[in-house]
This record gives C-alpha cells, structure tokens and sequence, in this order.
C-alpha cells in the first residue's frame, strides 16, 4: 500500500493536466472511480479531463449532470495541448482495454499511470497503484481521497458507493471486506441513500434490455454435468433488440443462482470489435489464470479476454478450457 503512494505522490507532483480513462463499455466501479478522481484532482489544485472511448450508459447520467464524461465519437476533439497531458487508466491494469483511446493517446500523453484492483501480469503492471485485494477502484480512490485528506462531495459519495455496490455484487463477493463495509459506511454517514443508487443501478434498465436478456438466455448450454453454463451475445442480438452490448453483459451472473452450477460463460461480441470472452465461477475455481493464459486479466472468480477466433469457434475453445475444472 505504502508503495503505491509513493508512485502516485510521484506521478501527482510531476503532471498537472491528466486525462482519466477506463475500459472499454465501462462500468460503474470505472465510471464512479472516475467521477470522484475528477473531483479529488480539481480540489488539489490539477487540471482533469475524463475522457473514454465507449459511451456512458444512460443508468450512470444522475452522476454526470454536468457533462464531465468525455466520449471519443465525432463531436469530442482531444485538447490542442494534449501532449502536456498525462493520463489515469481506471480499473484495468492492461492500456490496451481502454479501446481505441489507447492507439491515439499511447505516444501522445507524457505518461499513464494504472489505478487497479485486476489479477494480471505482475510485470506489466510497474510503479503504478494497484491493489488486486480490494473490492473495487472506488475502494482505492476513497483511499486515496483520504490520503490527500480532501473532502468529498455527495457526487463523489455516490459515484463511490455506487461503483462499490456494482463490483461487489452489493456486499457480497469475495473481495468484500470489513475496510468496504467502513467506506460505505462513511459514505452513507456523507448522505448516500442506500436504496437509491441500488434503484439507479438496478432498477432502471430499458426494456430493450430485459428482451436482449432474453435472447441471451435463450442460447444456455448446460455442461459437464449441470456444472457449467455457456451462453451467447451476439451482435445480431443487440440488432434485433436495439439494446446495447453493456446491457447484455450482466446476463452472465443469473446462472450462478442455479444450485449445482459452478461456473458460468458468456462468448459475447459488440456491433462492432473483437470476440470476448467472460467466465464467472463460485468458489475455488480461478478463471483469472486462464484469462492472463489468453491475454486478458480479471479475478480468480470473474475474469475475461478478448479472441480473434469467430464467436463459434471461440465458444467451443473457452468450454473446452473450462473443461480442465471438471473433467
Ligand atoms: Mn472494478
């Protein structure tokens, strides 16, 4: 921990502007952690810029009222003095996750430094701030906050606890620890209503995607024995439904309420880009070696990468490699 505020002391006194960015179709532990990195970097005095290259779903808009959320498409132009810029990567520890913004910005930015909490290749990480044991980055940048013993506005409490509530599937997957319960207490002591983030992040999906859920479940291939569930997301689906691809990810988690089923998979791909691939497992099962195996990353129980094969032939291949847990 001590190590990682060294690197970040570093990194805040060299730079002054910083884009900050997460992953691709980008969730709410990579958006919250954003929002509340904004707000911490302007009350020390820095220049922050959010930029990312996915579009911000339509659930996160109640934290973003003023627009700070940047979005690569044709109506943003990147800062005439963008070369002054360094950049914060947010809940990845891979630069390339962070879509067609790493091609533009990867020798155009001064530096990038990673704030993580991602299993992942320890080498490629170097001096950055990651923690793989917490529950999430908004865990890390409440830390970080506190660090720099800045105040922290509703909007930066309710991005935090909202990105808590997402990552740790509201208080309950494993990297939930007694130090989350103590944030969200603050947060909550700070104003957060519980129920409303829950309803926010829940409770208000379009129907659209109730029907892409659907066409999801509608694939299930129950194998090895009722162990395993695959499934699919295809870009005709998102077609059909006019649903977006974020919407359908979460699909993923439903099967896991089955008894019995241990392990979940989800071979998804997006209107357009690569073929991805997203195991979930309960228990001992680590998936996170398998997604670095392949180039990707996550944790020992959700973890995924992307493929070059089509979406059938990358379906076949990732069943196979679970295989290795039941067979
Ligand atoms: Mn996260």
């Amino acid at each position: 921990m001590k190590e990682n505020f060294i690197n970040l002391d570093r990194f805040l006194s060299q730079n002054d502007k910083f884009i900050i960015s997460t992953h691709e179709s980008p969730d709410w532990d990579g958006l919250g952690s954003e929002v509340a990195l904004f707000e911490l970097l302007k009350s020390l005095g820095k220049k922050p810029l959010i930029v990312n290259s996915d579009p911000t779903p339509d659930t996160f808009f109640f934290l973003d009222l003023e627009h700070d959320i940047n979005v690569l498409d044709g109506s943003f132009t990147l800062p005439s003095d963008i070369r002054e810029y360094s950049q914060f990567v947010l809940d990845t520890n891979d630069y390339s996750n962070i879509g067609t913004l790493s091609q533009i910005l990867k020798d155009t930015v001064r530096e990038y430094f990673i704030i993580d909490h991602h299993e992942g290749d320890a080498g490629k990480a170097g001096p950055n701030f990651i923690r793989v044991g917490a529950s999430s980055v908004c865990e890390i940048v409440y830390q970080i906050i506190r660090h720099y013993e800045r105040p922290i506005t509703l909007r930066s409490a309710q991005a935090l606890f909202a990105g808590i509530v997402f990552d740790t599937g509201s208080f309950v997957y494993p990297k939930t620890s007694p130090e989350t319960f103590r944030i969200a207490a603050h947060l909550v002591e700070l104003g957060v209503t519980p129920f409303f983030i829950h309803e926010q992040i829940y409770e208000q999906n379009a129907l659209s995607s109730f029907e892409l859920r659907g066409r999801i479940l509608s694939t299930i291939e129950i194998i090895y024995g009722g162990k395993l569930v695959a499934m699919k997301l295809t870009p005709e689906m998102l077609k059909e439904t006019g649903a977006s691809f974020t919407e359908g990810e979460p699909a993923i988690n439903i099967p896991l309420g089955v008894k019995g089923v241990v392990a979940s998979l989800l071979i998804k791909q997006d209107l357009s880009g690569p073929v991805k691939v997203s195991m979930r497992t309960k228990g001992d099962l680590d998936v996170s070696r398998i997604a670095i195996e392949n180039g990707g990353g996550g944790h020992k129980n959700a973890a995924g990468y992307k493929s070059k094969l089509s979406v059938d032939e990358t379906y076949r291949l990732a069943i196979k490699q679970m295989g290795g847990f039941f067979l």
